[in-house]
């Protein structure tokens, strides 16, 4: 049985996932919750070696097809080993990007029919789906600027501005399908600013636990 709760993180490029993963984790904590904080593609030992495949830059090119069974093939070590046990303990698991990212990168970005990413969603997930979901949003430009001060581009980064359009069109059109379910937060404020905003979400989300 499940009795923790289930919250993802997403948002396009440099919105400021990993920045806010440990605020939010640390507020939680503070309430008495016992979080686990665990990442897609990864989370696993065998789902972090599948991320290595999706997003170094290889010789050979992966496939879109490949991509996206491999997205999923490392979501259901990651379900089956760490979220599906973590939720039936009574921990409440953050997820840095989960399905939506699918939807997003490999329906929006990569032109995969949703209906076919939904049978495979049922298929792997078998109806486990987040509680809540934060939505990061941020122009697709600043966030490539944000982005572009860290490390070398990955496999995805080094896509163009035109796809990072259509992964924010669809993580926008699904919000707007789930309100209940997402949450949306302006990353164009101060870092200060979006916790505030995250915070009082969470302080929300408690009380009406
Ligand atoms: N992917 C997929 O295609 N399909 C799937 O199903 C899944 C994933 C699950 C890896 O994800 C890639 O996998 C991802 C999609 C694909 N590729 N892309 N693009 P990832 O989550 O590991 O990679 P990422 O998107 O690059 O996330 P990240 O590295 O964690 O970046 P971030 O969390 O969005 O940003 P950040 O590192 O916290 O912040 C970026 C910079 O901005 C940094 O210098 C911060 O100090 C700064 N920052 C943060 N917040 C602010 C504010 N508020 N103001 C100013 N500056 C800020």
């Amino acid at each position: 049985m499940v009795t923790g709760k289930f919250i993802t993180l997403e948002g396009v490029e440099g919105v400021g996932k990993t920045t806010n993963l440990n605020f939010i984790a640390e507020y939680l904590e503070k309430a008495g919750k016992s979080v686990v904080i665990t990442r897609e593609p990864g989370g696993t030992e065998i789902a972090e070696k599948i991320r290595a495949l999706l997003l170094d830059h290889n010789e050979e090119k992966l496939c879109n097809e490949a991509e996206l069974l491999l997205m999923f093939a490392a979501r259901a070590q990651h379900v089956e080993n760490v979220i599906k046990p973590a939720l039936e303990k009574g921990s409440w698991v953050l997820c840095d990007r989960f399905t939506d990212a699918t939807y997003a990168y490999q329906g929006g970005g990569r032109d995969f029919n949703m209906n076919d990413i939904k049978w495979i969603e049922n298929f792997v997930q078998k109806g486990l789906a987040p509680d809540k979901t934060i939505l990061l949003d941020l122009s697709v430009e600043v966030g490539l600027q944000r982005a572009a001060s860290r490390s070398e581009p990955d496999r995805f980064e080094s896509e163009k501005q035109a796809f990072f359009e259509k992964v924010r069109g669809v993580y926008l059109d699904r919000a707007k399908v789930e309100p209940q379910r997402f949450h949306i937060v302006d990353a164009s404020k101060t870092v200060e600013q979006v916790q505030q905003n995250i915070a009082s979400f969470l302080g929300q989300l408690l009380i009406n636990e």
